[in-house]
């Protein structure tokens, strides 16, 4: 056996056995490629989908809407930043992760390039976008990277906030007028299915999944958590009086989970590749607040330039 192998079976007994992996342990190559890929999409995800939501942050209905709405967003915010530094354990290059996104090459969710035409979509995000993020990220408390599972303790408490936010969004339009009520199934009708799409492909489609598993990367398969979440949200829209949409949902007395309708699998590859409602828009505002956000970066780099001179004219001094 090379001396490679017996590490890489040692890094397998490690992680069978349940201990977290740590930045300056030894590390497989791919283990530590996999985490920067999924960390870093992870990560863009966060910054983008500030981007639907921030959409309605003037014309929330109410101050206390405003507020509400306003603090979720900057908690996205705060959710992308931990993820950048999670990954910069790995030697990943913050510049190198955000320039990747900037010229299109990265992926981040496909459930941000869809449209908020109406104030019940921000309802229908929380309680569905954020439900989803939560069933996925609950199970990455338990990833087997120290730093990831870390970061995902503090993001899966905010997302329960993020998450019952938008339900109380959809509660109130659903026990309000007729026009209300009709908004918030609308909402429901539009952002369904492109939740289902955010577990990924389903698992005899998705690459990366078995050496994830293997690696407890990943602790559930892409469908595993899907049906969870679709158990978990069915009976919330039934309190809610909204019809789910689609026509093949049924309990399954013997799985004693839900029989659900086929997925269009086309419209969630043409979103990933770019071909989404609104992929353009999302990147062109991306790029233009990195553009604005240039001076802050300027400023904060020559403030750290002076304290650094400072610092060693006091070690000459000294
Ligand atoms: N969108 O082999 P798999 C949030 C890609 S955070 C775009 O199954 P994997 C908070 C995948 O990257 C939401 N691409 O991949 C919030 C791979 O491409 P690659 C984000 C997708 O990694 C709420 C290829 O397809 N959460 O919502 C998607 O094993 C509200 C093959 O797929 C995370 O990122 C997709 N939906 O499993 C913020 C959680 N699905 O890289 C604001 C962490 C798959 O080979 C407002 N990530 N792809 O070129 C994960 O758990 C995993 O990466 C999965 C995908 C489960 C997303």
């Amino acid at each position: 056996m090379t001396k490679e192998m017996d590490m890489m079976e040692q890094f397998q007994q490690y992680v069978d056995g349940e201990n977290k992996v740590e930045p300056k342990h030894w590390m497989p190559e791919a283990y530590r490629k996999t985490l920067i890929r999924q960390i870093s999409q992870h990560a863009h995800s966060e910054v983008v989908g500030m981007l639907p939501e921030a959409n309605w942050i003037t014309r929330a209905p109410s101050l206390r809407r405003k507020v509400a709405l306003l603090a979720k967003v900057q908690d996205e915010a705060g959710h992308g930043l931990y993820l950048y530094s999670a990954a910069e354990t790995l030697a990943a290059d913050r510049k190198d992760m955000i320039d990747d996104l900037l010229s299109g090459k990265a992926k981040y969710s496909s459930i941000f390039n869809y449209p908020t035409p109406t104030w019940a979509d921000i309802g229908a995000i929380g309680w569905l976008v954020d439900g989803a993020a939560i069933a996925n990220q609950v199970m990455l408390c338990r990833t087997s990277y120290g730093p990831y599972a870390r970061a995902m303790v503090k993001i899966c408490k905010e997302e329960s906030f993020h998450q019952r936010q938008g339900y109380e969004i959809m509660m109130t339009l659903a026990k309000g007028s007729p026009e209300q009520k009709k908004m918030a199934q609308d909402a429901l009708n539009r952002w369904w299915w492109p939740s289902l799409m955010m577990f990924g492909p389903t698992d005899e489609h998705s690459p990366n999944s078995a050496q994830s598993m293997k690696w407890k990367i990943k602790r559930k398969s892409n469908d595993e958590l899907r049906e969870e979440f679709i158990d978990k949200t069915v009976p919330q829209a039934e309190y809610l009086n909204l019809t789910i949409p689609d026509k093949d949902l049924k309990w399954n007395e013997d799985r004693q989970s839900y029989d659900h309708g086929e997925i269009d699998w086309d419209e969630f590859y043409n979103v990933i590749k770019g071909r989404g409602k609104c992929n353009k828009q999302r990147m062109a505002a991306r790029n233009k607040a990195h553009e604005e956000g240039a001076w802050v970066r300027e400023a904060a780099n020559a403030y750290a330039e002076k304290q650094e001179a400072r610092k060693q004219k006091q070690k000459g001094a000294a």
